[in-house]
């Protein structure tokens, strides 16, 4: 198991909730996880970006991110993965009017929710809910069983493994055979 990253960056390290334009029934993220993470590592590339932790559901997503010191220009970064997701990806989502008299793409919400993570104790809180979120949506009783992947920077670049290989723990993280109790306890930031 990956150990626990640490809180390292005060004032640069963000959480962001980030949803599908149309969320019933939609599970383009995790079908679609290919071209999500060359999304991601696309735009690293010329915005760097750490990730400390990620958790993609089918129609959205959780992460925390860290950026460079003295940048704090989030909203370039998503602006240009999800376009570079909703470029490569076959038309066909409905589009609104609004959306179609500009000529935009109708995968995406356009908001998105950010927190800054204030100290090591919202920090861990946040990796706890991330960790826990398919479980509080209802698609796995069990962290262990989600069969998507959740990927962190190592495996942006690298292969995509497993939950309980890749996902970084926090020492206030314990399995609970009880899926609901783990739900009720869990952290309940916001977003999604
Ligand atoms: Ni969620």
């Amino acid at each position: 198991m990956t150990e626990y990253r640490r809180f390292r960056h005060p004032g640069a390290t963000w959480f962001f909730t980030v949803n599908l334009a149309e969320r019933r029934g939609n599970r383009l993220l995790t079908d679609r996880i290919d071209l999500l993470r060359v999304a991601f590592s696309h735009v690293k590339a010329k915005h760097p970006y750490e990730i400390d932790a990620i958790m993609v559901l089918p129609d959205h997503l959780h992460c925390i991110l860290t950026l460079p010191d003295g940048d704090s220009d989030f909203s370039t970064r998503w602006g240009l993965i999800k376009a570079h997701f909703s470029r490569h990806l076959e038309k066909g989502e409905r589009i609104s009017k609004s959306r179609a008299k500009r000529g935009e793409r109708g995968v995406w919400q356009r908001r998105f929710w950010e927190h800054l993570i204030r100290d090591e104790a919202d920090y861990r809180q946040h990796i706890d809910y991330i960790h826990w979120n398919p479980v509080r949506h209802g698609w796995t009783q069990s962290v262990k069983d989600w069969p998507y992947p959740v990927f962190t920077a190592m495996c942006v670049v690298g292969r995509i493994q497993r939950i309980e290989v890749m996902m970084p723990m926090s020492p206030t993280l314990r399995w609970r055979s009880d899926a609901n109790d783990a739900v009720r306890t869990s952290p309940h930031p916001t977003g999604s």
